[in-house]
């Protein structure tokens, strides 16, 4: 069977675990953190080269405040727990999205471990944080118009793979399979570009109780479908 390249996970129903379990929505979270580290290990033990994550969107400000003032510690403390255990293993981290909005410590921790890890080749992460499909889209388009204004580019030259030299995804093949937890079965402004050609797998399980053998069987139920992208060779 072909192992995917690319993996994307929409991680949904951390908040409603916690609820369920008479827990608050940020120790939910803080769960979803816990099956995130896992699955990034299961990823490199499969084979998989790349891991798209959607920590955060660029809607979900208008939550509780004292649910967003959570999240967005979690990028900094698990940084300063994991990024040692990134260098060991060969981790590239990377972030799809609009890091000036970030918290500037939060900020900071996410550039020191995109840089420590630019040379890591084994796995890359790719956190989608503060991340819109839309937003990737108007920052491409702008910076391509910057481009042809300074006639750094002819219009002739544009075509998919310029654009896609301007998308926080630059340079990581698009995924294969798009994966939600959580039960909804929505797109939700995730790599509208990349999603193109990509399988979607839902799942009911919430996040924090995803795991390999739902990652494997994600990926072994797309294999069975009729023309899915893992059985084009290339
Ligand atoms: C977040 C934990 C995982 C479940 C989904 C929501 C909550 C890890 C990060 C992160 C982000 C960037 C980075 C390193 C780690 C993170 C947010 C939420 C906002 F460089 N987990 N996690 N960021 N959750």
């Amino acid at each position: 069977m072909n192992i995917p390249k690319h993996i994307a996970i929409m991680m949904d129903g951390n908040g409603r675990w916690g609820r369920q379990r008479g827990l608050t929505r940020s120790q939910g979270h803080y769960a979803g953190s816990q099956a995130m580290e896992a699955i990034i290990k299961d990823s490199i033990d499969i084979g998989i080269k790349a891991l798209t994550l959607y920590a955060f969107s660029s809607e979900n400000w208008s939550r509780p405040k004292d649910e967003v003032n959570y999240l967005m510690e979690l990028p900094a403390v698990f940084l300063r727990e994991k990024l040692p255990d990134f260098m060991k293993n060969n981790i590239r981290v990377m972030i799809s999205g609009d890091i000036q909005g970030l918290p500037a410590h939060t900020k900071e921790a996410v550039e020191i471990a995109v840089n420590e890890t630019r040379n890591n080749d084994r796995l890359i992460v790719n956190f989608a944080l503060n991340y819109g499909g839309r937003n990737e889209l108007l920052f491409a388009l702008k910076s391509l118009v910057d481009e042809v204004q300074q006639a750094k580019m002819s219009i002739e030259e544009i075509s998919a793979s310029t654009i896609e030299t301007f998308l926080y995804t630059k340079g990581i093949p698009d995924p294969e399979i798009i994966i939600r937890t959580g039960g909804e079965k929505r797109i939700s402004n995730f790599l509208l570009w990349q999603a193109s050609n990509s399988e979607l797998w839902y799942t009911d399980t919430y996040f924090p109780d995803f795991n390999k053998e739902l990652l494997l069987q994600a990926i072994a139920e797309v294999y069975e479908r009729k023309h899915c992208q893992l059985k084009k060779v290339d």
